[in-house]
């Protein structure tokens, strides 16, 4: 109905030229043979998924759909625009007819009209009209900012502020410490990380820890852990080999950061893990480990090799600032920090509706629970953790989901 409301409305349409017109009823069969949809599991970690998507034409605007519509708390509504496009961003190549979804799981009547809006028109009137929309734009740039969820933007909203400009002149906001310095550093921290970079910062946070502690254990999680080759921030996981040697770690690195003057910003949280308080029943989406959210000082010298530091052209100062997150476990807890740390949050949440609908078992950040044997199975590694589940082992490169 959207698509047919934008064409009673008049507004321009280019129509480009594809393998078939995207019409489910007859032409379907005239389309390359469906993506091996009945091999295509409901499940993103029965699926592979690489960086490579042969759909973002599609994916692009169903993620923001699903952006859109968790501004509206339309739970239900965002889930299944994040199935969507994780769907079709499994698939091995792009999809160029209606008929080529056909079967696979998860493709909603929304997802399907907004799809072929794009096959018919080559752009989606439905996302155009969410993006020129004032709250979207406004919750969109406000959310952009360090430290501003949903909830302080929709506030700020309300009071009839639109701009960044707006909101730090107005005199009657209190902004937190985060988010004084998430505007601070507002231009540095939306420009994306790069592989290089995030090298260049695990190579500082290794020489720090390794100062410390010669046996500490250091490894990359996040996106750039699945081969990515942009992210938001670089995320790592910070231990020791013997339980309870961690303690304390975290806050030395940090100590260690700051006198080196590379620390711009530190929000450090204590650990509040108790393995007694096991199996948690109400779901959380962040864990109890020690942590800390920081915004560093990356020296241009310090990135090698295609690009060097990222900033922007005419920008004269040799540094820019860069978001990092460190976890830091007690050791026994390792495979199931780093599996739930590296993401992406879609394979996640996949990870956990398939260990509890169709094993039975609770898993998180913290453990893997057997709900029927009431036992924890223990794990040193994420391939113990698949083989408890009884799933293939996904590669980190292959849980871009
Ligand atoms: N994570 C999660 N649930 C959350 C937050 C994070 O499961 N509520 C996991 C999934 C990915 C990992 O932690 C790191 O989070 P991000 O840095 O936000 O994700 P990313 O995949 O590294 O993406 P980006 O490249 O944008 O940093
Ligand atoms: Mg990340």
């Amino acid at each position: 109905s959207w698509f047919t409301d934008s064409m009673r409305e008049g507004r321009p349409v280019t129509v480009e030229t594809r393998h078939c017109i995207p019409d489910t009823s007859s032409t379907v069969t005239e389309c390359s043979p469906p993506t091996a949809a009945a091999n295509v599991s409901q499940y993103a970690c029965l699926r592979r998924t690489t960086t490579e998507n042969h759909n973002k034409i599609f994916t692009d605007v169903l993620e923001e759909l699903a952006e859109n519509s968790e501004f509206n708390e339309s739970k239900g509504p965002c889930l299944a625009f994040r199935r969507a496009a994780s769907v079709l961003k499994s698939l091995p190549s792009a999809v160029h007819c209606l008929g080529a979804i056909q079967g696979l799981p998860c493709l909603g009547e929304h997802t399907k009209a907004v799809m072929e809006e794009i096959l018919i028109f080559g752009r989606s009137f439905k996302v155009e009209e969410v993006q020129s929309d004032e709250r979207y734009q406004a919750l969109k740039l406000f959310t952009s900012v360090f430290g501003v969820g949903p909830k302080t933007a929709e506030k700020w909203y309300r009071r009839g502020l639109r701009s960044l400009k707006e909101i730090l002149a107005e005199p009657n906001i209190q902004l937190n410490r985060m988010q004084r310095a998430g505007f601070l550093y507002y231009r540095d921290i939306s420009k994306a990380v790069s592989k290089a970079e995030a090298k260049a910062l695990s190579s500082i946070i290794e020489e720090t820890a390794h100062w410390i502690a010669p046996d500490s254990i250091l490894a990359l999680t996040g996106g750039f852990r699945r081969g990515k080759e942009y992210g938001h921030d670089v995320d790592f996981l910070l231990t020791m080999p013997e339980m309870g040697k961690e303690e304390g770690l975290l806050l030395r690195v940090i100590d260690r950061l700051r006198d080196q003057g590379i620390l711009l910003y530190c929000e450090h949280q204590d650990s509040t893990f108790d393995m007694s308080k096991l199996p948690s029943h109400r779901f959380e989406a962040m864990d109890h480990f020690e942590k800390c959210f920081l915004i560093l000082r990356l020296e241009e010298g310090q990135v090698e090799g295609d690009g060097g530091l990222q900033k922007d052209p005419g920008e004269s100062r040799g540094w820019r600032a860069v978001r990092v997150d460190l976890v830091a476990p007690p050791v026994d807890r390792y495979a199931f920090v780093l599996l739930g740390w590296t993401g992406s949050r879609q394979f996640e949440r996949d990870l956990r509706r398939f260990a509890s609908k169709e094993r039975g078992m609770c898993l998180d950040n913290h453990a893997l629970y057997d709900k029927t044997k009431k036992l924890f199975l223990p794990a040193t590694s994420e391939e113990d953790i698949f083989a408890h589940l009884g799933l293939e082992y996904v590669e980190p490169w292959q849980r871009n989901a």
